[in-house]
């Protein structure tokens, strides 16, 4: 495949100013015609044809100013139309029509016009608008659209596109229109179009301004009563953007329309987002309380792009980080505002830890802003995505909230109606806040995960801190300089308080509680202090770093205690916790230095600290997941010793903290009835994670079981039925469950999903033949999306133990799925096969075994680019 640059970057010779289209959708095919008014753009050469993309396209007919063209002037392949164009000058407008032909029943990859349970639905982020029509899909060509759509009345009775409805009605043969009118310039990525028989629910919305905007919400037949909680979310988002950022919105209505085929988690196409519906479903007997929070977090993420993605686009995909990591930004900083920032704060790193430092540590690293790609649908990544959001908070640490938010409105004073670049954000922020961001703006170059190291001594009352950083080597043509990196700290006494302490002159620049540090190396002192605190660096991960800070675990166990920064007590038992888990592995897989009591200890007292909401004592009691205990061994993994290692550490805790742990139980209570709210989510998470050192403690489960027959909500349930499957899966009772638990909700696509995902993260090596098994289930479907990432997802990423088989039957059975599924839908395909991102990180038996599955994955014939180039990166 191409191979395509950044540093190729060139306008286009013509300007597209203005799409009208319109769409006949039949039962088996859709007429599709689009008359595009253009000109040339002053000063290019006037006899350059206008060139534009298709993706295997059926084409009918073409004409410009409503002459038929053909001959010579026109060139047309499925992939490409090229036509002469004298007639258009920078002062001469000339409309271009063309008309295609679909057949959206056949398109199973889900890219472009296809149908979901018989609904008509598109996708064109990031280049699916070429496989509906000829057009110059690119992010920096920005038209306004007019949208005709015609339909069977019956089997499509809504007919939905971006922008206003200005117009519909009834035709012949039992079929009606309607037209949809986008008055905001936007890219082709952002056009969307939906028809079918769906119900809505409805709302209205005044914004700050007093512009009246009608909200609904669609779904699939006899499922709107589940869209409650996603409709109550949007209008919270709305409102925060409002008050935040001083963002309303902009059109008469805004809607939304969930579908049960989908790609990934949703789309923010101008005024009519679409969303998997995985995203938009709820209710408390078929979705958890994450569910709930990944509702909130989606709905709030699409509905910012309104402004940081739509109303501000990307000059072209090497700046997807520009709309993308900036909206995860402001999506995670409305959660922090809705719920709590602590914990918000531990799951964004959580997040980010085991999903972005794996990818960044491995051969599908790659910088924040990537400067070339084969294929752009494999860039919607962990690192464009989370570090992109870590970037621009720490331009927030630097610059502090007034400069930071004087930056924000610059950008969007200045940039609304523009496609943007990184270039032209961070120069928003260095006017604004008045500063010099040139070597931070390494950070977007630079791929790889910088270490950060942190030394301590103190005497005669000084304390002094010295700071190196350093980076790995990265993908070839990544720089290495030294970063900006800031880093937030406290000084701690021995009760618990926050020390104020003056950095000596000399010292590296300190502004408030953040360290910035700009040299390979650098150092801090504080005098006159009365004793030796206890040093907090890091506080709220202030940089995505690998932080090596040589600490007194007597220290580390203190601030675990009694950082008065919950971050900081997070991060310091969890570090610890880590470590002694790889520490563990490494020497063997159940030696007794992982099993230390002190740590037991602190683990249990964390969870008993009623001073800490549950929530966070829930994420406290949480031990690194397999992977993440890979991850921090680096090499030569043994899965099997890993997973040895983490459950004597859970035994350990269950024996020596079985009493104290059923107090916290007792203390907690139960609640009456079920409540989506945080407080009451962060309650259940705790008693939920209580269930397994006690049910462990019992070594029976009854408990387990006993909670799954008394649960009134699906967060109870499925913790309860976890606990079961994955603890206990040869017992009678663990069966019963599963088997009940799939005949209740046998009618459910979206707690199907999970019954699947459960079974495939059962952590024995022995899964597989069950995985294989399910594979044949009559409910499991590879061309449903949810489905195969529940099944070989989750058995591939949720599995360490299974997937990684000493035999390499776990990385021969996944290849194989995605050898299946690349025909149908490689963008799925190719996104299932980063799960061998780690590959090299396992011992050499393991890792010939994955290299020779990818190698034989490879030499597939007719494989997708999609998966070609995740396969090819993969091996290099
Ligand atoms: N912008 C879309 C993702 C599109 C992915 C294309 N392969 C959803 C989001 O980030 O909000
Ligand atoms: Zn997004």
């Amino acid at each position: 495949g191409q191979v395509v640059r950044l540093e190729d970057y060139r306008p286009t010779d013509f300007l597209i100013e203005h799409v009208e289209m319109r769409f006949e959708l039949f039962e088996n095919e859709a007429l599709v015609e689009t008359v595009s008014t253009l000109r040339r753009r002053e000063g290019t050469d006037p006899a350059s044809p206008l060139v534009l993309d298709g993706d295997a396209l059926d084409f009918v007919s073409a004409s410009v100013n409503g002459l038929d063209i053909a001959g010579d002037r026109l060139d047309v392949s499925p992939d490409r139309l090229r036509v002469a164009l004298p007639e258009a000058t920078a002062a001469q407008a000339v409309q271009l029509s063309v008309r295609t032909r679909l057949r959206p029943e056949d398109n199973t990859q889900l890219m472009g016009l296809y149908r979901t349970n018989g609904v008509w639905c598109t996708q064109c982020e990031a280049e699916g608008f070429r496989r509906i029509t000829y057009f110059l899909d690119r992010p920096d060509v920005l038209a306004t659209y007019r949208v005709r759509v015609e339909a069977d009345r019956r089997a499509a009775p809504v007919l939905l596109s971006n922008g206003n409805p200005v117009e519909a009605g009834a035709l012949g043969d039992d079929r009606h229109f309607a037209v949809w009118d986008d008055p905001f310039p936007k890219p082709s990525y952002l056009f969307a179009l939906v028809a079918g028989d769906l119900d809505p629910i409805e709302e209205r919305f005044r914004t700050r301004s007093g512009r009246d905007v009608r909200l609904t919400i669609y779904t699939e037949k006899g499922l709107s009563s589940r869209a409650g909680y996603a409709m109550d979310a949007l209008k919270r988002s709305m409102v925060w953007d409002e008050r935040r950022f001083g963002l309303e919105y902009d059109l008469d209505v805004f809607n939304i329309v969930a579908v049960g085929d989908f790609n990934m988690g949703a789309m923010e196409n101008k005024g009519l987002n679409v969303f998997n519906h995985k995203y938009v479903l709820l209710d408390p007997d078929t979705a958890t309380d994450g569910d709930y929070q990944g509702v909130e977090t989606v709905i709030a993420h699409e509905y910012f792009h309104n402004w940081t993605g739509n109303r501000i686009t990307c000059r072209d995909w090497f700046q997807l980080c520009l709309k993308e990591g900036l909206t995860v930004y402001r999506d995670q900083e409305f959660t922090s505002d809705e719920r709590s920032r602590a914990v918000k704060r531990i799951a964004s790193v959580h997040t980010l830890k085991s999903h972005q430092f794996p990818e960044d540590q491995g051969p599908l690293q790659h910088p924040v802003r990537p400067t070339r790609y084969r294929e752009i649908n494999n860039f919607y990544t962990a690192t464009v995505y989370e570090k992109g959001a870590e970037l621009v908070r720490m331009i927030a640490t630097i610059l502090g909230e007034t400069r930071f938010r004087a930056g924000m409105d610059l950008y969007f004073a200045r940039h609304d109606g523009d496609a943007a670049t990184i270039e032209d954000f961070i120069r928003c922020f260095e006017e604004a806040g008045e500063t010099d961001l040139s070597q931070f703006s390494r950070w977007y170059a630079q791929a790889g995960t910088p270490t950060l190291e942190v030394r301590e001594s103190f005497a005669d009352g000084r304390l002094t801190l010295d700071f190196s950083q350093s980076l790995a080597p990265g993908s070839a043509g990544t720089p290495t300089a030294p970063l900006v990196i800031p880093i937030r700290f406290g000084l701690v006494d021995r009760a618990g308080r926050d020390i104020e302490a003056v950095p000596e002159a000399g010292s590296a620049e300190v502004e408030g509680d953040v360290i910035l540090l700009t040299e390979p190396r650098a150092s801090v002192v504080f005098a006159d202090l009365p004793e030796r605190p206890l040093v907090s660096v890091l506080r709220g991960f202030s940089a995505p770093v690998t932080l090596l800070h040589a600490q007194a675990e007597a220290d580390r166990l203190a601030l675990a205690r009694l950082d008065p920064d919950p971050f900081g007590r997070w991060r310091a038992l969890t570090d610890l916790v880590g470590e002694r888990l790889r520490d563990g592995a490494k020497a063997g897989g159940t030696e007794a230095g992982a099993t230390d009591p002190a740590i037991a200890e602190a683990l249990i007292a964390s969870v008993e600290d009623g001073r800490l909401e549950p929530a966070l004592r829930a994420q406290m009691m949480q031990l690194p997941g397999e992977a993440e205990i890979a991850r921090l061994i680096g090499r030569d993994v043994d899965p099997e010793r890993v997973h040895a290692v983490r459950e004597a550490v859970l035994a350990q805790i269950a024996r020596t903290g079985s009493e104290r742990l059923s107090h916290v139980e007792a203390t907690l209570g139960g609640d009456a009835g079920f409540s989506p709210d945080a407080a009451s989510a962060g309650r259940r998470a705790l008693r939920n994670a209580l269930l397994l050192p006690l049910s462990l403690a019992d070594g029976s489960p009854e408990r387990a079981a006993r909670r799954y027959r008394d649960a009134d909500n699906m967060t109870d349930r499925l913790a309860a039925l976890t606990v079961l499957a994955h603890v206990f899966p040869d017992s009678d009772l663990a069966t019963q469950a599963v088997g009940s638990f799939f005949q209740r909700f046998e009618d459910d696509a979206l707690v199907m999903d999970k019954w699947f995902l459960l079974l495939a993260t059962v952590p024995r090596p022995d899964t597989l033949e069950r995985v294989e098994a399910l594979a044949q289930h009559p409910l499991f479907r590879l061309s449903n999306p949810n489905r195969a990432r529940a099944l070989i997802g989750g058995f591939a990423t949720g599995n360490q133990r299974a997937f990684n088989r000493a035999d390499g039957a776990g990385y021969r059975w996944v290849a194989e799925q995605l050898r299946r599924l690349d025909p149908v839908n490689p963008q799925t395909a190719a996104r299932l096969a980063t799960a061998f991102r780690s590959w090299r990180a396992f011992e050499p038996v393991r890792q010939g075994h994955a290299r020779a599955a990818l190698e034989d994955l490879a030499a597939t014939p007719g494989l997708s680019r999609d998966l070609a180039d995740i396969v090819v990166r993969s091996l290099n």
